[in-house]
């Protein structure tokens, strides 16, 4: 076994790979960009090297740089992880010129697989069963058109130097495939310079089944058995499972063979996976064979109880596969959901920006748990920590959520129970999304193919539904209770005093919320045992059960309310686990304040009187932060910084009355 290896990877697959390393006793070494200095992969590998700028391309792409990295480190072996160099042939070919061990297959197997019309030929050759079609060399208009016409329409033209759906045209009747054909073509010489085409039976319904390989240098190969990866947006996987809903053992074993007789034909080594595309009635065809370990690998870890990466370390250091074919068994049912910093509602765009507040169901990391004959429920594989950046310059992946059960429902009650407790404030996440999917009637029950998602838009992107009673008295009650004066109690101040005395009771207060455009209005009256919350039609007795950080059970007319509210600026993010809600706090006068802020000078909006100054003289103070609190007509209302900024003079103190238009205290931005 190697004493040392490289990780030439950042994000989650870096940090699986260095778990995994750790546990085998292996160092390892991690490689950085400039945007990583600080990054959880860093600090989880035993050593680092710098290999450039932010951009991937000058810095994880850089195969120079990180053989140069492993050479002055010592590592005796390179980790691709997936994306970046990882099914580059000239980079695994460079570091077995450089005496390093490549994890991952021959470079001379990455080749072969790499163009789509030659792996086909070898695949037909090796008796992998492939879409009807024609794949030859032949491309005149009228042969390729008298080719569809024996396969039958629909079919599908691709670019024969294509992928990842580009160079696509579905053509439904003879009539149409000379203009099709020459669209196609134009595609695929502006896309890919090269204008060949080939023609396959398109299959309406299909689904994406992959089988999990490995082979060692000594001639062995298994099948790990198969994942159907069908849930997908855009050709970006989604939600991922094993096994594969509705597979027979019969068929499972049909898929693993021409899996395996498809690695043997290109001299196989290491972890990979062979996809198919399927009909629904099981009939399955090769479509590309990926020649590395994927993102999805670990539901495959959860169900056959094995870790792949400790494989691929063995199978690299010259032994053989820890275990034959009939010594692989399922055991019950895993699903991974991607959760990703983006935007469902406005076309999945990447959402940059630092996570300010995650909080995470209880998981295992990187790891299938201590009970190899029961797995950990939940496995969370993520490369970042609460207060790390999703970044423009990478994948903006947050993490992967995997769970298990005995079986397919007890796994998708495990990823709604765990999806409900994932929480990121900071940026857009894909999270809610997630939950509705595998609630979906079709996802739940497994009425699975590629155009799922398409197909289903209602149900997985309704309308936003407004802020019921309970979040907006969450809201409130973590307003009310994070105000300084509860936060920072000092003995015999009145305002510190979290239950609402006050010396001329009641006082009400009120607050305004956006939700979704529309303004919502909370008043909160001070009892001597809570609050009278009133929202609309509705109000409610409300009093403070537990108070821990962001975590509130509030009472609500005898009915317990839960939830973490997590104050961030202006934005109030009330997690119920039913629902994330985002509610727009507006301080009228904190608006109104900017407004009449000229100069530093700090004026009162209405006639009124002081009752709490929550800053002293020279205090350095961030925009937003409540300076004091008047009262006028029996409700609150605080003056806030109007932006960052050091307190000069306050100019009043408490229980002073004060005029409309008066310069309350000096502040130098
Ligand atoms: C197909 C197909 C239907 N019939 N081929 C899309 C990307 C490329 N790698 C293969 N793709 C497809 N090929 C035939 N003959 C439907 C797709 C397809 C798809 C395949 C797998 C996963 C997701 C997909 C989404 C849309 C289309």
């Amino acid at each position: 076994m190697f004493t040392k290896i490289l990780i030439a990877n950042r994000g989650e697959i870096a940090c699986r790979v260095a778990a995994t390393a750790r546990r085998m006793g292996v160092k390892t070494v991690a490689v950085y960009s400039e945007a990583d200095v600080d990054a959880r992969h860093v600090a989880l590998c035993d050593e680092s090297v710098p290999v450039g700028p932010s951009a991937a391309r000058e810095s994880y792409l850089r195969a120079d740089k990180i053989i140069a990295a492993a050479l002055a480190t010592g590592a005796q072996a390179v980790h691709p992880g997936y994306g970046f160099l990882s099914e580059n042939a000239g980079f695994a070919q460079a570091c077995a010129d450089a005496g390093i061990s490549f994890i991952g297959p021959p470079a001379s197997a990455i080749d072969a697989m790499g163009s789509k019309s030659a792996a086909k030929t070898l695949m037909e050759k090796a008796g992998v069963p492939l879409v009807p079609g024609y794949h030859g060399e032949e491309q005149d208009p009228d042969f390729l058109q008298a080719e569809a016409d024996r396969i039958g329409y629909p079919v599908l033209l691709k670019a024969s130097a294509g992928g990842g759906g580009k160079g696509m045209r579905i053509v439904e009747s003879s009539e149409d495939l000379k203009a099709a054909l020459a669209s196609c073509k134009r595609e695929a010489t502006s896309s890919f310079g090269d204008d060949k085409v080939l023609i396959e039976k398109y299959l309406t319904r299909p689904r994406h089944i992959e089988i999990q390989v490995f082979a060692d240098s000594q001639g062995n190969c298994v099948y790990l058995f198969e994942r159907d990866c069908s849930v997908q947006r855009r050709h970006q996987k989604v939600l991922e499972e094993a096994p594969a809903p509705g597979m027979t053992e019969e068929r499972r074993r049909a898929m693993g063979e021409a899996a395996v007789a498809a690695a043997r034909a290109v001299g196989y080594v290491g972890a990979g996976t062979v996809e198919f595309i399927a009909n629904q009635d099981g009939s399955f065809y090769f479509m590309e064979m990926n020649t590395r370990l994927q993102v999805e690998h670990p539901v495959t870890e959860m169900i056959t109880g094995q870790d792949l990466v400790e494989w691929q370390l063995r199978v690299a250091s010259g032994e053989a596969l820890p275990l034959r074919q009939d010594q692989l068994r399922i055991n019950g049912h895993a699903l991974e959901a991607r959760i990703y910093a983006e935007n469902p509602d406005n076309n999945f765009l990447p959402s940059i920006g630092r996570l300010r507040h995650l909080r995470m169901p209880e998981a295992v990391s990187f790891s299938l748990g201590d009970n190899p004959a029961h797995p950990a429920a939940v496995r969370i594989d993520s490369g970042v920590r609460a207060g790390d950046a999703i970044s423009p310059f990478y994948d903006p992946m947050i993490a992967k959520l995997i769970v298990w059960g005995c079986d397919r429902e007890e796994a998708l009650a495990q990823m709604a129970s765990a999806l409900s407790h994932y929480q990121v404030v900071g940026l857009m996440s894909n999270i809610a999304f997630l939950k509705r999917l595998v609630e979906s009637p079709p996802f739940a029950g497994a009425d699975l193919d590629t155009g799922l998602i398409e197909r289903n838009q209602d149900v997985l992107f309704p309308a936003p539904q407004p802020a019921g009673f309970d979040v907006l008295a969450l809201a409130a009650v973590a307003l009310v209770l994070s105000e300084p004066r509860y936060v920072a109690s000092g003995a015999g101040d009145p305002w510190a005093r979290a239950d609402g005395w006050r010396m001329n009771m009641p006082l009400r207060r009120r607050f305004h919320f956006i939700d979704h455009a529309s303004p919502l209005d909370v008043a909160v009256s001070y009892r001597s045992q809570g609050w009278l919350i009133e929202q609309g039609a509705a109000a409610a007795q409300a009093s403070v059960v537990r108070h821990d950080g962001s975590d509130y059970a509030i009472r609500l007319d005898g009915r317990l309310v839960r939830g973490t509210v997590v104050i961030d600026g202006e934005d109030v993010h009330v997690f119920t686990g039913e629902r994330h809600a985002l509610l727009r706090y507006i301080d009228p006068l904190l608006h109104a304040g900017e407004a009449e802020d000229e100069g530093g000078r700090l004026t009162a909006p209405m006639p009124g009187k002081i009752v709490a100054i929550l800053v002293s003289k020279d205090e350095a103070v961030l925009k937003g932060a409540p300076l004091l609190i008047m009262e006028a007509m029996k409700m609150e209302h605080t003056i806030a910084a109007p932006r960052d900024g050091v307190v000069q003079e306050l100019l009043y103190a408490t229980g002073d009355q004060v005029e409309e238009g008066v310069q309350l205290l000096s502040f130098q931005a």
